[in-house]
């Protein structure tokens, strides 16, 4: 049978020949094997919707690339202000920061409206659509309006929102019909595919078998397939890069504590610090030293919320500081700006100890590229939040509750001073982890279940 091609959507698409980026690299691969289309976001912003029509060819081979442009008003309606200031905190259990706006709602639908159009016509017969993420909820039912009835996937990279706060939306009515009308329904986690499924049946969803639901006339599925990193690339990297430590200068025997964040208030970064501050007073011999590097590059600085967690930091940064420095050594260095993916391989195999602890997060990435950075046989220890994604698979790393920083604290102290033996035999189950449902695994169990509509069972 003729497979047909494979359409990409997201917000972001990548303009270089070669991408990089565990992700995209990972569409880049399946669309480059099976042929296909993808369409996203170019990331310039034009003066007003009349030019904002239209898609762009940016590439031919070895796939379609289209990319679309956005009004100004259509930036600050659809990406700052639904999908970042509205969606974000209701999906990551922060319905206190949730803008009620509803030009932006209407802005928000108005460009997955346009977008169908785009898509609607490069879309043919047989070909396979894969949506990824919260910018595009809407999209299948707006291509069911066109008459489209090819196959629909959607992959959801942030956590599923409770159901108990989706009263906070709005346009919470909307939501059932915008996820049924795709054929496939992508969360990261068993405990986010629960949360969609109460949600749906709550709102009038018939739960048929395990994962399939139908409402109105429509049937569609939602599993879970947990995101992963390209394992041997990293691992390579790490080891290629494994002098990049040397650029900090560290002291001898000081002990190096990282966390890589992007700059959001999912992200737990204040009460780690807190926690960094609370091991450093405790800590039970005061000749270690231990230094945290937090590498954290602002995002979505329009949105309000991140410009407060930004002053938030820097207060707590220097609070930190001020307390404990000698003269030579500064306990949190902070740097705010992306470092590239191959010194950052390094510096995790350098680390003695990584801080994932986001209050929420869809999976967390980090915490996968850590383990596949470090040496099997020297390792350092992963110090993973309850509220990560990633928890649900890497139940070998030290769990914290990132809110208690008493907590997070002493696993600083249980993770410094970890035995070499108990180290090993943790990053060995998590690295048979994380090679189980590596990024390769992900786009082909996901594509299969989308094409075949029959999800795998991962519990
Ligand atoms: P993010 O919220 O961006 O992704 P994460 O999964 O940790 O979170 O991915 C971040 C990526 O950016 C990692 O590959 C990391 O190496 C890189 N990165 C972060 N800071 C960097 C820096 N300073 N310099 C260079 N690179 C940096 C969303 C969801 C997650 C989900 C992913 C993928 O919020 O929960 O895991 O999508 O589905």
């Amino acid at each position: 049978m003729n497979q047909g091609r494979l359409i990409v959507v997201s917000n972001r698409i990548p303009t270089e020949a070669a991408p990089s980026g565990g992700l995209v690299v990972a569409l880049h691969d399946a669309l480059k094997e099976r042929g296909g289309v993808w369409i996203g976001n170019s990331g310039k912003r034009v003066a007003t919707q009349e030019e904002a029509q239209g898609l762009t060819r940016i590439a031919q081979e070895p796939y379609e690339r289209y990319c679309f442009d956005l009004s100004e008003e259509e930036h600050q309606g659809f990406y700052l202000g639904y999908a970042n200031a509205t969606l974000w905190p209701l999906f990551h259990h922060r319905t206190d920061l949730l803008a009620v706006d509803p030009d932006q709602a209407r802005i928000y639908r108005e460009v997955n409206d346009r977008v169908a159009g785009l898509i609607a016509d490069v879309v043919r017969p047989g070909d396979v659509i894969w949506v990824h993420d919260y910018h595009f909820l809407p999209l299948a039912e707006a291509l069911r309006r066109r008459g489209i009835t090819n196959r629909i996937g959607f992959f959801l990279h942030i956590p599923f929102p409770n159901p108990s706060d989706m009263p906070a939306l709005s346009e919470r009515k909307l939501m059932p019909g915008w996820l049924s009308s795709f054929d496939l329904i992508g969360l990261q986690t068993r405990r986010d595919v629960s949360n969609a499924l109460d949600f749906l049946r709550d709102n009038g969803a018939e739960l048929l078998l395990r994962g399939k639901m139908k409402l109105d006339s429509r049937t569609f599925e939602i599993a879970s397939f947990p995101i992963g990193i390209d394992v041997d690339a990293f691992v390579e990297a790490a080891e290629t890069h494994a002098d990049s430590g040397e650029h900090l200068r560290l002291s001898p025997g000081e002990r190096l504590v990282l966390g890589v964040d992007r700059l959001d208030y999912s992200k737990g970064l204040p009460q780690r610090f807190a926690a960094f501050g609370e091991y450093l007073s405790h800590r039970p011999d005061p000749q270690i030293r231990a230094t945290l590097l937090q590498i954290a590059p602002p995002s979505r600085e329009d949105v309000e919320a991140y410009r407060e967690i930004r002053q938030e930091l820097e207060t707590i940064t220097g609070r930190v500081n001020g307390e404990m420095a000698e003269l030579d050594w500064t306990p949190i260095r902070y740097i705010r700006r992306n470092i590239e993916r191959e010194i950052l391989a390094g510096l995790y195999r350098r680390a003695d100890a990584c801080l994932v602890t986001p209050l929420a997060d869809g999976m967390n990435l980090v915490a996968k590229e850590f383990v596949a950075a470090q040496d099997g046989a020297d390792p350092g220890v992963l110090i993973l939040s309850h509220f990560a994604g990633a928890a649900e698979q890497l139940d070998a790393a030290l769990m914290v509750n990132p809110y208690d920083p008493g907590e997070t604290a002493r696993a600083i102290d249980q993770a410094l001073s970890m035995p070499l033996h108990e180290r090993q035999s943790r990053h060995l189950s998590l690295m048979q982890a994380i090679r189980e449902t590596d990024i390769a695994w992900w786009t082909r169990t996901y594509l299969a279940a989308l094409q075949a509509k029959s999800v795998p069972l991962n519990d």
